[in-house]
């Protein structure tokens, strides 16, 4: 399981990390329901800024150590916080997305969602990303929301229970650059940990989960991941 520290070194800004995504802004005004019903062009400026940062950033050497470490595993699944789509672009096939996806926009009068770049998809020109400040639903009318999961709001049943199922089945569970605050994202290593996998923490700083796993490897994904993965190949 991932969360912002993976991305940390593609350059996407972590949430809680000096100089995060939450500074400069209120989690009450950028990351709720209540927000986005309060002062929807805010929000759509906090997504499109870090919609436009990700047309500049690559996945780095742990999204790309861990596509491959997938390869090599009978049974592997990839859980993430993470909205930026990294893993996918890295090669993962079925990330299982517990926040949603920053690229999805779902409308909230109807049922309604389209990727935000289609268009870059398609041509594989991010530049042809577009970034409307207030996206209106081509069915409905009604206003456009970014697809992702705001506090206070359920995470979608397929994902929970995918990574409920994966981590009550696993042997071991890597949980890596997440400040382990979050629920129900964080209870999941909780959860492996009662269910007898061996839980390793792979983060620079300790969080609350670090007393409880198995193993905590003090550094970046970037570093940490590569190296598990040649000694998983040569092993
Ligand atoms: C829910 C949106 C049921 C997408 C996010 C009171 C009222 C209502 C709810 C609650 C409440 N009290 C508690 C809750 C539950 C709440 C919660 O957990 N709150 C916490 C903060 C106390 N959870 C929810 O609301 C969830 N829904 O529970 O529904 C419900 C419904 C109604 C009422 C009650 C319950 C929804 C949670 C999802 C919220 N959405 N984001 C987006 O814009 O991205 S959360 C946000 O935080 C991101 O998704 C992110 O993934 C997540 C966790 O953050 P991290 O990924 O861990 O990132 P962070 O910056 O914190 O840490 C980075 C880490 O990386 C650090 O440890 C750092 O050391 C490390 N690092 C840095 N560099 C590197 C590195 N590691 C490795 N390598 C490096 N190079
Ligand atoms: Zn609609």
């Amino acid at each position: 399981m991932t969360g912002a520290g993976v991305s940390a070194e593609s350059g996407v800004p972590t949430f809680r990390d000096a100089g995060g995504l939450w500074e400069g802004h209120r989690i009450e005004d950028v990351g709720t329901p209540e927000g986005f019903t309060r002062d929807p062009l805010l929000v759509w400026r906090f997504y499109n800024a870090r919609r436009r940062n990700l047309l500049d950033v690559a996945p780095n050497a742990a999204h790309h150590a861990l596509a491959n470490l997938e390869r090599r595993c009978r049974d592997f699944a990839l859980i993430t916080q993470n909205v930026d789509g990294l893993h996918a672009r890295a090669g993962t096939p079925n990330p299982i997305e517990l926040h949603g996806n920053i690229w999805l926009n779902t409308c909230t009068g109807c049922t309604h969602y389209e990727w935000a770049d289609a268009t870059w998809r398609a041509t594989g020109n991010p530049s042809a990303a577009s970034f409307p400040d207030d996206p209106r639903c081509p069915k409905c009318a009604g206003r456009l929301r970014p697809g992702v999961v705001w506090f206070g709001e359920m995470l979608p049943d397929w994902a929970v229970r995918r990574a409920e199922q994966a981590v009550c089945r696993c042997d071991v569970m890597l949980v890596i650059g997440t400040s382990a605050v979050v629920y129900p994202a964080a209870g999941l290593a909780h959860l492996a940990a009662a269910r007898g996998a061996f839980v390793v923490e792979i983060n620079p700083q300790r969080t609350p989960l670090s007393k409880e796993a198995d193993a905590v490897l003090s550094g970046k994904a970037g570093e940490i991941m590569p190296a598990l993965l040649q000694r998983v190949a040569s092993s």
